[in-house]
Parts: C-alpha cells; structure tokens; sequence
C-alpha cells in the first residue's frame, strides 16, 4: 500500500483546523490514497498541536488517514515529505510596517525551502498559503533549487472561488426574478456552470480578477455572461487603485478583492474555512484529477509563458492541471487559449510590477 507523506506547516493554526478534516477524510488526495500527516508548527504552539492530534484520534476518521504526527521538530515534519502545504507564517501587527512583515516571513520561507532541499522526497509538491503568497513562494524555491520549479505553487484559488461564488449568486437571483433576455431556467446554476474567469498577478490588492471571459452553462450551451447579466458595468474590470475599499459590490472585481478584509472585519478572524476549501480544491485538482480541461487560477513559475509576465516571477495564471498517475503526478500547463483584454493587460502590468519590488525587497532582506 502506498502512503503520502503530507507537512502541514501552521498545523495548529485556523486554516489547518478546517483542512485537516477534508485530508483525513479523502477529500483531498482521493479516497484511495492513504496519507501520513505530519503537523508542524512553533514551540509555543506545542500543547495547541497536540490538542488536535487527540481531537483526529477522537474523529475516528475513516481510512485515508495513516498516521498522524504533531511536532515541533521541522527535520521530522519534512523527512521525506511528498506534499508541503505551508500555511505557516507569521500575522500582520497593528502597525506593522510592510518589510517587517516581509523579514518575519521571508525568513520563515526560506528555512522551509531549506528543509525541502534537505529532507524532502526529491519530487516533492508545494503549495505556499501563507502570505506574502507569490513572494513566499518565490523564497521557498529559491532554497529549494534541486527540486523542479514546476513543483511550487501559491494559492490563488480562493480569489477565484469567491469571484464563481459572487458569479453565480448575481446569475441566479437574475434567473430567479425572471429577467434574463432569453433565459428560462428552473435550475439553479452550480459551480460547474462557470468557466472562463481567472485570477492575475500578485496575491495582493493588485490582482486582477478577470470576468472578460466568463460563460454560463445555462440548459447545456454555455453562454456569454451577459445573456443572463447584460451588459452590466458590474463585469467591468475596476483599476486596482480605484477600489473604493467598502467592498460593497458595485463591481465583481472590486468585491472579490475586498473580499478578505469584509470577512475580517466581520468574523474578526480571517478566512479559514473558505481558506482550507480552497487549498483543498488546488491540490486536488493539480496532484489527483484527471485531466479535465478545466481552467483553475493557480499561482506558479512563469517561464517567459504566452502572457508575457518576465520569466523567473511567480504569479497567478490560468493553468490546466494534467494528472497524478504515474510520473506525471502533479501536471499542469498554461491555459494558453486565454486572451488577455487591453484592461487586464495593462492591471497584469502593474501587478507584475509590484511582483518584481516585493522579489527585490525579499532578496535584499535575505542578502543582509
Ligand atoms: P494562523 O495565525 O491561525 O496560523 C498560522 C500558524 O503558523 C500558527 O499556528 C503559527 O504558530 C504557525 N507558524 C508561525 N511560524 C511558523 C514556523 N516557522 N513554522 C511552522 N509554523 C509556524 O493563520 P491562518 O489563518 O491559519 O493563515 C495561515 C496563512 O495563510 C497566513 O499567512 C494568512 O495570511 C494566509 N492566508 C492566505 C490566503 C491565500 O489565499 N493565499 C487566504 C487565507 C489566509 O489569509
């Protein structure tokens, strides 16, 4: 029997909380694959971590879960380790300058590309949630340079959740008041009846959620979004600068950006159940699906792509993911069908821009 050997870092923070669950029961990697979860995090968090291994014995979990350990010790959490799901990081501080907060976690980063290139399994896969995403990723590849960059990711999948989420409660309200042109429906759309969105660039205000594309697939023909929306300005990409910071949602992109603070504000938490669903649905799709022909936005390497986003930089694209049998596990290609509009473009810019400081200001950090 094959069993993966899975880190967690952040183990005993909210995110891990609400992912564990998904892992232990299957929902992650697959109901066949058996899963050995190592759970790290910080000395001061020890007596936290072992409260939630006692809490996985007392979930009596299924099958998918192997064994589990919590531990303070990073050797041992990523001995051999062929999934890295670093959610490990440190909080933003009220009134905490932007470089401080990069210091705290470019060093963190940077410890953990280490202990992949020293102990990990050679054809580890990582995904980078913890923030600055890009830049942490970029950081932990940095130190990881015998692994293949193909390998690094950073989740910018939950940008796109929201934005299908958003897609679908404003294409169903219309479709329950009956004032789509030619749109007569019963059904309620799903998140299946959505495709051609993504996310851009940076995982930061900057991003560009991109609707110029997006079809519904409305009694089995996909459709523009605008034979149930119209022409509603509400598609139209706003520039990043111009968000007015309510997230009231007189534009998508305005509202999926806004989104994360709205929450905070709300919950006074961060995201953390959205946040684990997410990283769920990325590993899932990139290390255990078939290929699908579905276009996910996903955080990874350019490498001088057909976006023309600087090879070398991490950033949000639209990706395909291939599959996970074999040695193809953990596939993905651009989705080089995509268009870029003259709007996303020139906001891609600006974002790629802030992309190329935050790489500078990293490597200045590190360099001393
Ligand atoms: P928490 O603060 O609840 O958990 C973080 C955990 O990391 C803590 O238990 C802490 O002790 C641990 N930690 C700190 N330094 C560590 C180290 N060197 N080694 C191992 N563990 C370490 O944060 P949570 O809400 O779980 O969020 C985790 C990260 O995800 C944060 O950086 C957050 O900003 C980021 N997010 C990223 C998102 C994305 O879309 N990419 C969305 C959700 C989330 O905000």
């Amino acid at each position: 029997m094959v069993v993966l050997q899975v880190v967690v870092t952040g183990g005993a923070g909210q995110i891990a909380y609400s992912l564990i669950p998904l892992i232990a029961r299957g929902l992650v990697f697959g109901p066949a694959t058996r899963v050995h979860l190592r759970l790290l995090d910080i000395p001061p968090a020890a007596q936290a971590l072992e409260a939630i291994v006692m809490e996985i014995q007392d979930s009596l979990f299924p099958t998918a879960l192997e064994g589990v350990l919590g531990t303070t010790d990073e050797v041992r959490a990523f001995e051999g380790a062929q999934v890295a799901i670093l959610l490990g990081g440190f909080p933003r501080k009220p009134g905490m300058e932007r470089g401080q907060l990069m210091a705290k976690n470019v060093g963190i980063m940077k410890r953990m590309g280490q202990l992949l290139e020293r102990h990990a399994s050679r054809d580890c896969k990582a995904l980078v949630v913890a923030n600055p995403a890009a830049t942490n990723c970029l950081v932990l590849a940095a130190n990881a340079p015998s692994l293949p960059r193909k390998n690094f990711s950073f989740l910018s999948r939950l940008d796109h959740e929201r934005m299908v989420g958003m897609l679908l409660e404003k294409a169903n309200s219309v479709l329950a008041a009956g004032t789509a042109s030619h749109a007569v429906r019963s059904e309620r759309l799903r998140p299946a009846d959505v495709r051609g969105l993504c996310i851009w660039g940076n995982h930061s205000d900057s991003q560009v959620p991109d609707a110029s594309s997006v079809e519904f697939c409305l009694n089995g023909n996909w459709v523009p979004a605008q034979t149930i929306l119209g022409d509603s300005p509400w598609l139209k990409l706003q520039d990043a600068n111009a968000v007015a910071g309510a997230g009231g949602g007189d534009y998508l992109s305005e509202a999926v950006r806004n989104r994360g603070a709205v929450i905070l504000a709300a919950r006074k938490l961060s995201s953390a159940m959205s946040a684990a669903n997410a990283t769920a649905a990325h590993l899932g799709d990139w290390l255990c699906s078939p290929p699908t022909g579905k276009t996910v936005s996903m955080g990874v390497f350019s490498d001088g792509n057909p976006f023309g986003v600087p090879e070398g930089l991490v950033c949000s694209f639209p990706v395909q993911c291939g599959d996970l049998s074999g040695a193809n596990r953990g596939g993905w290609n651009f989705d080089s069908d995509f268009r870029l509009t003259e709007d996303v473009s020139r906001q891609l810019a600006v974002s790629v821009a802030e992309l190329e400081e935050e790489r500078e200001m990293a490597f200045s950090i590190l360099n001393g």
